[in-house]
């Protein structure tokens, strides 16, 4: 089982498609409220990887699955092929981090089932192949990823019990996205003139991000992190053709955080590739601020909760 995470310094691009690393490192928060529930049975009638979301199967996913899988085969030594039957309690492939709580589900599972220790840091390169940002839902609470040469390194810098923050989702739409995050990063790279602006100067707000976070201090990681989720947003609009996630509900829920934070509520937004808005506030205030976005025209309903934990085995 694992959670999804969204990154408040946000990864959007990658420094070498092959291997899947990111062009920079990223700062999330792990969403405690939404769930992948994943088992891996690996059996020796299987002439190929399987993979079943929410009760449909999925040929597309073939190649990133099997990349992650024989990845795992190779270092537990073991040849059987998987049968991977994955469910999310939450849209999927809507700008909710499903292949996250995806990936770091399957690699949790098939690393359990296969007798590869759960703290192996091997897991996270097998993690990133599938998908750049499942490390983080392995590690929970609020998580550090960066590159270490070739190789994903990633930490908790603060764990869910050491400070009390909330993730409220509003959900503006159900359906998935058109464009993938992964093609999405391509295009940005190749196209946008804002990208390399974008990379040159992500290393100075994750620092200053890690430092707000170690100092609790909520209002200065709550005006870097729109900074950076508005500079993410600016290299995806100019990218062409355009990568415009936002509904006109994504804009009203953003202005309303704004507005609530220049009221002194200790609340700020985050918005991924997807029109969903996240709320992240004190726990104190959740109550208040779910109120107010409940109350936006174009929101769907909301989901609330605390910061998550990391990927687990819940059953064998
Ligand atoms: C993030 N996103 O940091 C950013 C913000 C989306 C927008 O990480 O290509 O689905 O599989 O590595 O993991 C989306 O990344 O992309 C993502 P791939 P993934 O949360």
């Amino acid at each position: 089982m694992a959670h999804p995470n969204v990154a408040l310094i946000k990864y959007w691009g990658k420094r070498e498609s092959q291997a899947n690393l990111p062009a920079v490192g990223s700062l999330s928060v792990t969403l405690g409220a939404l769930r992948t529930e994943t088992t891996v049975g690996f059996d020796p009638a299987l002439t190929s990887d399987l993979l079943v979301l929410n009760g449909t199967e999925q040929p597309t996913e073939q190649p990133r699955l099997t990349a992650c899988m024989d990845a795992l085969r190779a270092l537990a030594g073991v040849g059987l092929y998987a049968r991977v039957e994955s469910d999310n309690d939450f849209p999927t492939g809507a700008g909710l981090a499903s292949s996250a709580s995806g990936y770091a589900a399957l690699v949790t599972a098939a690393a359990a089932a296969l007798g590869i220790d759960a703290d192996d840091p091997r897991l996270f390169d097998i993690a990133r192949i599938g998908s750049g940002s499942a490390p983080r839902s392995l590690i929970g609470g609020m998580a550090v990823l960066r590159n270490a040469g070739d190789r994903t390194q990633c930490e908790q810098v603060i764990a869910p019990k050491d400070w009390a923050l909330s993730v409220i989702v509003a959900v503006t739409t159900e359906a998935p996205k058109t464009t993938t995050s992964r093609d999405g990063m391509e295009q940005s790279r190749r196209t946008s003139p804002y990208y390399d602006a974008w990379i040159a100067t992500h290393q100075t707000d994750l620092d200053l991000a890690i430092e707000y976070v170690r100092d609790r201090n909520f209002m200065a990681l709550a005006e870097l992190s729109e900074h950076n989720c508005l500079k993410m947003h600016s290299v995806m609009m100019t990218t062409r053709p355009p990568l415009f996630y936002w509904s006109p509900a994504t804009l009203a829920a953003m202005r309303r955080i704004t507005e609530m934070r220049d009221e002194g509520i200790p609340v700020f937004f985050t918005v991924d590739a997807g029109p969903q808005v996240k709320a992240v506030c004190e726990t104190g205030v959740a109550e208040a601020v779910a109120a107010e976005l409940a109350a936006v025209p174009g929101v769907l309903r909301l989901i609330s909760g605390e910061l998550g934990y990391a990927s687990r085995v819940v059953a064998t």
